[in-house]
């Protein structure tokens, strides 16, 4: 048996296709795990969802930023951008039982020494306190208050974290370090606008998983999100989007013993700033 934890789909299927079949994946005999951002800007987001809600207790997955925008579009609070490609899901027979399978997922997974989240944690937090948080959002998803709770979702503030924050506020803090977070402040302090490289860390600011003192620096993570990282395998932090999407590659990498495997993007190279 094997674990393996792919990088941000973001509907590229057929990638994801060929990537399991490079590793020979065998939902009966591995585990896979997703870092989220399942769907959106690539062309296969329908089949990723029912092959990955198919799998069952086979794959674990986090929320990421993009699934939660799905849930908030299909919920009538936002309008799709121009660049999405969600079209597809949301005129789905099946959109219920697809929409309802991603809003029940977590944003902190922890198993067998192993921690995943989409985008980071904030230094302070400790996993269980992860675990915790993720939790409480997991509760408003799954509660009657849900689709209230996505239209209050949005938002950059508050942008430093408290532990006595309460509401509406807290639980966006949490959802936004979990599924947003590049940049912080040894302190909590988030910040959402530069989506480069770590040489690109605003003043005072340090990727979240570079402060000293961070609580979680003992834990094994695996995250994805920050795509112009390319692939970035830190001796405890796991940063698996590599950027199919914008003409990179797709990874998974197996584990325990970390090797790394990886097919070509079918997306034109998309050009970056140099990070
Ligand atoms: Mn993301």
């Amino acid at each position: 048996m094997a674990l393996y934890a792919i990088g941000d789909l973001q509907g590229c299927h057929d990638e994801f296709v060929q990537l399991l079949d490079l590793v020979g994946f065998s939902p009966a005999n591995d585990r896979l795990w997703l870092v989220g951002d399942l769907v959106n800007r690539g062309p296969g987001s329908l089949p990723i969802l029912r092959e990955v809600k198919a799998l069952g207790d086979a794959a674990r997955v986090v929320l990421g930023n993009h699934d939660l925008h799905l849930l908030t579009v299909a919920a009538g609070h936002r309008a799709p951008h121009r660049s999405d490609t969600l079209d597809d899901v949301l005129r789905a027979p099946d959109r219920a039982d697809l929409l309802d399978w991603l809003a029940a997922r977590p944003l902190v997974v922890r198993e067998d020494g192993l921690l995943m989240v989409h985008a980071g944690l904030l230094p302070s937090w400790t996993a269980a306190d992860a675990l915790g948080l993720s939790g409480e959002v997991e509760a408003k998803l799954a509660g009657s208050d849900a689709r209230r709770f996505l239209g209050a979702l949005y938002g950059d503030d508050p942008s430093t974290w408290r532990d006595d924050l309460e509401g509406d506020d807290r639980l966006r803090a949490i959802v936004n370090a979990c599924t947003r977070l590049r940049f912080c402040t040894a302190d909590g302090r988030m910040e959402f606008g530069e989506k480069r490289g770590r040489a690109h860390a605003p003043e005072g600011f340090r990727p979240w998983f570079a402060h000293d003192h961070r609580r979680t620096a003992s834990e094994t993570i695996v995250s994805g999100h920050w795509s112009t990282l390319e692939l970035d395998l830190a001796p405890n932090v796991m940063m698996l989007d590599s950027a199919c999407l914008w003409g990179g590659t797709l990874t998974a990498i197996r584990l325990p013993d970390r090797r790394v495997f990886q097919v070509p993007s079918r997306h034109p190279v998309v050009p970056k700033p140099l990070v």
